[in-house]
């Protein structure tokens, strides 16, 4: 732990588009964070739309529908100054630069028989001026083929080329997000690793993962990064994100300011807000119906009235 990326490490980033540091976080470290999830969203059920605590006591039982926690970092100081962890920093000015800022953490969670996600490139959806874009993926339990660890297209990012994205078909395996085709996926590689070791990898690799068909959480945390000096054309705005913030060295468009433009939220599974037909209704009934089926096993009572109520609301001619 704790020494700079070499340059078998750095050659391999560049001709592979990701590298892996086993044993980057100490076992201690991966115990309180670990330890802190369930804690974290005991203390913002109401931001997340979790069910109190007279529904459900217990807050690891909070997790069994919980994919995804985004912008974790937002309601947490663990997760935010995890962002900045020295071990990350030391290699993030040898890949990015000496200006680094970081854009969004997303803690997986994914309890047993939870989708992967499907074959995807980073900078797809979050395009960066310069390709900067970095990932930082944490194990905190290890990650094995059978719990849906990472896999990747080793070199995929060299062209530079974001392939093209459809429907992928396929419930069972993969969440809700659209999958990149016309790639050889013969070339994957899953890409198993330790709790505590991380990887590193390119915006423009490919990569994804597949369900997890173990009987235990298969828990990730990850980091965005990218240059600060590129700007962030991304979740519309202003054609610049600015609700960044910097990790390394000064941010040239600090002048501009910060502001906040994403929310933390959970991605639930199954998704009430996929499921056909419910996405076409306005977004306040969405959330509505959404909330009510996340109470199902918690409070079927209450669920059943916040869908009674949802429906009440729903417009004759949808
Ligand atoms: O952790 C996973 O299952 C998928 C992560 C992923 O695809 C990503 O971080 O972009």
């Amino acid at each position: 732990m704790g020494e700079a990326v070499t340059p078998d490490a750095l050659a391999q980033f560049e001709r592979d588009g990701y590298v892996v540091f086993p044993e980057l976080f100490a076992p201690a470290e991966i115990v309180i964070i670990r330890d802190a999830i369930p804690r974290v969203l005991d203390e913002n059920r109401s931001i997340l739309g979790l069910p109190g605590p007279e529904r459900v006591r217990d807050s690891n039982r909070l997790l069994d529908q919980v994919l995804c926690v985004h912008h974790v970092h937002k309601i947490s100081e663990i997760f935010r100054s995890l962002a900045e962890h020295p071990s990350i920093l030391r290699h993030l000015v040898e890949l990015v630069g000496p200006q680094v800022k970081c854009l969004q953490s997303q803690l997986f969670v994914k309890p047993p028989g939870f989708p992967g996600n499907p074959w995807h490139q980073d900078e797809g959806p979050i395009p960066t001026r310069d390709r900067s874009l970095v990932a930082v993926w944490i194990a905190l339990d290890d990650a094995t083929a059978e719990n849906g660890c990472l896999k990747v297209v080793p070199g995929s990012h060299r062209s530079g080329y974001l392939y093209p994205v459809r429907e992928h078909h396929r419930p069972d395996e993969y969440d809700f997000t659209t999958e990149s085709y016309g790639f050889d996926e013969e070339r994957a590689r899953t890409v198993e690793m330790a709790a505590g070791s991380a990887i590193f990898f390119h915006g423009y690799l490919l990569h994804g993962s597949s369900r997890n068909e173990s009987l235990g959480k298969r828990r990730a945390l990850t980091y965005h990064y990218m240059n600060s000096f590129s700007l962030l054309p991304w979740q519309g705005g202003r054609g610049d994100y600015r609700d960044v913030f910097p990790v390394l060295g000064a941010d040239p468009y600090e002048w501009k300011g910060y502001e906040e433009q994403s929310v933390p939220h959970l991605r639930m599974w199954p998704d009430p807000g996929r499921a056909p037909g419910v996405g076409a209704l306005p977004y306040a009934l969405r959330t509505k119906i959404t909330a009510a089926v996340r109470l199902w096993g918690h409070d079927e009572r209450a669920a059943l009235r916040q869908l009674r109520e949802a429906l009440r609301e729903t417009p004759d001619d949808l």
